[in-house]
């Protein structure tokens, strides 16, 4: 253990600091967490690439050892606190890419279910490619969905769900859409690491996104077609 509160961030090649930090992640230490992303910065890394790299990708780690048994939730708890400390410092750097305005989205997770990070990610990077999103938060049953559309009327819904006992809630937020005659109106997206393209088909969204770039390149291209509709009819 000594050894390694001897260790210098910024006396390591960028790779051995990427693994550092997924040490330090898995370790739950924010601070650190932090000191890596601002070198990086530094050292001229694009904040998508330390974005994926180093707190996606230390994520991962942690998410196989919490699957196995040897990490636990107050463990992966501070994981999450620690990358979400580093994604504060990237988010007003992806926010910041000046480009044109896209669309809109209300975001949020659903009934039951508390995992965040994947939606915040989806969320600074929709903001960073020039959509406005409103995010609506963790647990949220229908009626927060059905209010948000109704006030924001955005051009997507996103909804995300971390369990397979969460996920069959979007289906509840479509169809009650479907009843209210609003399904048509706005472009639903679905996510979250047990999904699959299939599920999303098979609940009636119009797209399942692997990560939080295809989202925003489905977003792009969905929000186009739309507009095109909204021209041609
Ligand atoms: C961190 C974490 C937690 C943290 C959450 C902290 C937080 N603030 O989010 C804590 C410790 C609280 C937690 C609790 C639990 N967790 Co948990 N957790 C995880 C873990 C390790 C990482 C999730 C994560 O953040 N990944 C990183 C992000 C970036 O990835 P992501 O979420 O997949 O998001 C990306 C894509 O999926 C996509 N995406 C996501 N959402 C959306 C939405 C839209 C609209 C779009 C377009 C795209 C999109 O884009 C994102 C960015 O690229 C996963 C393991 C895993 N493999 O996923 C388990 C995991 C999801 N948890 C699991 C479990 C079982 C639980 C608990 C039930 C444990 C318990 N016994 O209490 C509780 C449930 C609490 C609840 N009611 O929600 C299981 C689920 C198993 C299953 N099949 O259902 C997993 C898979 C771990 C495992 N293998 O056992 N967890």
């Amino acid at each position: 253990m000594s050894d390694e509160e001897d260790i210098i961030l910024s006396d390591l090649s960028d790779e051995e600091l990427v693994e550092q930090m997924w040490d330090d992640l898995y370790d739950g230490l924010k601070e650190e967490i932090e000191e890596g992303v601002n070198i990086l910065l530094e050292r001229g890394w694009a904040p998508y690439k330390i974005l994926t790299e180093a707190l996606v990708g230390g994520m991962t780690i942690v998410g196989k050892d919490f699957r196995d048994g040897i990490l636990f939730v107050p463990e992966v708890l501070l994981a999450a606190n620690a990358m979400k400390g580093g994604m504060a410092i990237l988010k007003p750097l992806l926010a910041e890419t000046g480009a044109p305005r896209m669309g809109s989205m209300v975001i949020g997770t659903v009934k039951g279910d508390i995992h965040d990070i994947g939606k915040n990610l989806v969320s600074m990077m929709m903001e960073g490619a020039g959509f406005e999103v409103v995010d609506i938060g963790i647990n949220n049953p229908v009626e927060n969905y059905l209010e948000a559309l109704e006030e924001h009327k955005p051009d997507i819904l996103g909804m995300s769900a971390l369990l397979t006992t969460t996920m069959p809630y979007m289906k509840v937020v479509i169809d009650t859409m479907v009843e209210q005659g609003l399904r048509d109106d706005y472009i639903v997206f679905v996510g979250g690491a047990p999904l699959n393209e299939e599920f999303g088909k098979a609940i009636g969204a119009d797209a399942y996104c692997r990560d939080a770039a295809v989202a925003v390149e489905m977003a792009k291209d969905y929000v186009q077609r739309k507009h095109n509709q909204g021209v041609a009819t």
